[in-house]
């Protein structure tokens, strides 16, 4: 039985997205992120930083979003979403998952939570400065894609597409919304052009960047 922990649109939307885009039986536990259910002793057993999304396996919790949808990729690889372990492709495919967690989930935190890291007082700077982190990451991963798209790993997609997408859907109200970069913005209609896309929206009703 697998069971996932999530909040519409938050960093859940990829391993939910994921699950139903492999078409993967699932029960979804959702969490009310404003009232803090995320951080209440019983979840908090299965998630120690009290975030979304938790995945349990037969009761066994995963968490990182990235982790989880390598692990899912590797567990479905009827649905082609990971390249063969040992290949150069596979190493490039987990280049693109780290790199996005490392690189883009932190400044994107700091927009969706400025006051975390220095108070209130500083909140204003944590947002430019994560702002313009983000700006540059987008501007690289562009390049990329211009380079040899549609995809990060060129032709076909991956699931580090669906991780990357779930951050583009995320910087929508910033300043420079990722769809202002052209391969970016083709990116983005392909994946969002995929059916479990619309199912995902119809699940956890979604509206906004559809
Ligand atoms: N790196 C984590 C990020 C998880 C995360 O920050 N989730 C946010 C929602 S997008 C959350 O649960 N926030 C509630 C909180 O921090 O209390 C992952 O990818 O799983």
């Amino acid at each position: 039985m697998i069971e996932l922990y999530y909040s519409p649109g938050a960093a859940s939307l990829v391993v939910h997205w994921l699950l139903l885009d492999m078409g993967v039986p699932h029960r979804l536990r959702r969490l009310d992120l404003a009232s803090q259910e995320q951080k209440r002793a019983e979840y908090l057993a299965i998630n120690p930083r009290g975030v979304v999304p938790t995945l349990c396996v037969d009761g066994a919790p995963i968490y990182e979003s990235g982790a989880i949808i390598m692990h899912l990729a590797d567990a479905y690889p009827q649905a082609g979403l990971a390249p063969q372990p040992g290949t150069l492709e596979r190493a490039r495919y987990y280049q693109w998952i780290v790199h996005l967690a490392n690189a883009l989930m932190p400044p994107f935190r700091h927009w969706y939570y400025p006051t975390e890291a220095a108070g209130e007082a500083a909140s204003e700077a944590a947002q430019r400065s994560a702002a313009a982190a983000i700006e540059t990451e987008f501007s690289r991963i562009d390049a990329h894609l211009a380079k040899g798209g549609p995809y990060l790993l060129g032709e076909a997609p991956s699931a580090a597409d669906f991780l990357l997408t779930m951050l583009m859907r995320w910087s929508r109200n910033l300043p420079r919304p990722a769809t202002q970069w052209p391969h970016l913005a083709r990116l983005a209609e392909l994946m969002k052009a995929r059916p479990s896309f619309r199912q995902l929206y119809a699940i956890e009703g979604l509206t906004e960047w559809s």
